[in-house]
């Protein structure tokens, strides 16, 4: 079972997001273990201090070395870990295949940091992976984490049902997603696209990769020439 260590001075936040929906299913049924580490009580410090004023100057307070060399020593004493990943804005933006490979791993260590960062030197020794997840700027790793974590889980064999299979994913051919429609058939005098309904599997498989084309040409051009290059 793949084991996922999450360390952050705000373990607060994380609870929502890991104990619901597919995530939280899925540590229920033991396909994925997830523990949150505070990092306040490995801090020596008497006030379970992690932070501190940057050298040198400026706005905003670093996460000190001491709770974090000390959490990850310790979890580092019970197994071995496969990576150890930072969120952070200054870092390569997350994608699919990424996620993909990372949900290989057998345990992974995700460390939450300020906005204002974490000394350099956590960075240098410790951290063996830093991702981003898209160029805008949050408080905190915390979300970032949570999204990391949800798009590996659901990669974990067992958690998605079949109706649900990953390998249909928008981004897993490098495209997005054909529009889809539910019951009813009409609604406020909306009708469904006929093809939907007519039984023919073939045409309908169709008709989704021109949309999925069409849709993915007009959003994100990029995907797109990417896409098409690599046929
Ligand atoms: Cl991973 N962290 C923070 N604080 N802000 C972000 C981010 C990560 N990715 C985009 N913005």
């Amino acid at each position: 079972m793949m084991r996922i260590d999450i360390i952050s001075a705000v373990p607060e936040l994380l609870k929502g997001p890991l104990d619901h929906s597919i995530v939280g299913r899925a540590r229920k049924s033991r396909k994925v273990e997830i523990v949150v580490h505070d990092l306040r009580t490995y801090s020596t410090d008497k006030h379970g201090k992690v932070d501190d004023y940057p050298f040198g100057g400026g706005a905003g307070l670093v996460m000190t070395t001491q709770p974090v060399f000390d959490c990850i020593g310790s979890l580092r004493q019970e197994r071995e870990y496969q990576a150890v990943i930072f969120p952070t804005p200054d870092a390569p933006i997350l994608d699919q295949p990424t996620v993909n490979k990372l949900s290989l791993h057998e345990n992974i260590i995700i460390l939450c940091g300020h906005y204002k960062g974490i000394d350099q030197r956590i960075r240098d020794e410790l951290v063996t992976l830093e991702i981003s997840i898209g160029d805008y700027v949050l408080s905190g790793g915390e979300l970032p984490a949570m999204i990391l974590v949800d798009s590996m889980v659901r990669l974990l064999p067992g958690v998605l049902g079949d109706a649900e299979s990953a390998l249909d994913d928008s981004f897993q051919d490098g495209l997005l997603s054909a529009p889809v429609y539910t019951r009813p058939a009409s609604f406020r005098g909306l009708g469904v696209p006929e093809i939907l309904t007519s039984g023919n599997h073939e045409r309908i498989r169709l008709w989704r990769e021109e949309k999925a084309l069409e849709r993915t040409r007009e959003v994100r051009p990029d995907l797109y020439r990417n896409f098409i290059n690599k046929k």
